[in-house]
């Protein structure tokens, strides 16, 4: 079964980041995910610019950008002038008055459109969008930290999400609490990707490339 994995960056340990990328790359990580936080949007700060710009030199993956930043839009084109023609680059609507402007920076730069869907965020309210973006990152724990308890009552908007996803043209990704089972049972749905993080990649006893090996030998 083919499907993404992305490797949550704030869980890498960054006293020898080049080494982390490296290996993660050495291991087959399909892309390298950054959450950017203003320590506002969320109550963190986790990774900034100069991360974000290190790791773009570091690799030539792609680099899927979660913005977690009020009104993104005042300041995108900083992130955007690091980036490459293949990144993705999502936003929180709510930290936005007009997303859809922003979106339109993300496209105009000829990076890939996303958006971020809270927990606490319907379908419902984001749906014009969805015509817009080409990925859509479910959370399925609140934004603003890694090793968080995945939040049960995403499933069912993640239902509803894919049975749009073909008709309005996106992708669906997982961020947060990723668990082999969890990619059991949503791979075969159709959702596209998963970010990794301290539940299946960091912070263990196990080279990262026999990590990403067991999950691609998963058996749906
Ligand atoms: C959360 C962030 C996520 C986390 C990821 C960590 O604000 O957007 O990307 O880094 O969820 O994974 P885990 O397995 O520790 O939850
Ligand atoms: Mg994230």
């Amino acid at each position: 079964m083919q499907f993404e994995l992305t490797a949550s960056m704030m869980c890498a340990n960054y006293g020898h980041l080049e080494q982390e990328v490296k290996s993660l790359e050495e291991a087959g990580i399909d892309s390298f995910h950054i959450d950017i936080m203003d320590g506002r949007y969320v109550p963190n700060f986790a990774m900034s610019l100069n991360d974000m710009r290190y790791i773009a030199s570091a690799t030539a993956k792609p680099l899927d950008v979660h913005l977690m930043i009020e009104h993104p839009n005042n300041r995108i084109g900083i992130f955007l002038e690091h980036l490459r023609k293949g990144d993705t680059v999502y936003i929180h609507p709510e930290a936005e008055y007009h997303p859809s402007t922003t979106l339109q920076a993300i496209i105009n730069a000829g990076m890939i459109p996303g958006i971020a869907i809270n927990p606490g965020t319907s379908v419902e309210t984001v749906m014009e969008m969805l015509r817009i973006v080409k990925k859509v990152l479910v959370m399925s724990v609140n934004p603003g930290n890694a090793g968080q308890m995945y939040l049960p009552y995403v499933g069912k908007k993640i239902t509803k999400l894919l049975s749009l996803k073909d008709d309005m043209d996106f992708e669906l990704y997982w961020d947060g609490a990723c668990s082999a089972d969890k990619i059991i049972e949503y791979a075969p749905k159709g959702v596209k990707g998963f970010v990794l993080g301290t539940t299946l990649l960091f912070g263990k006893d196990k080279p990262y490339g026999e990590t990403l090996a067991d999950i691609r030998a998963l058996k749906f």
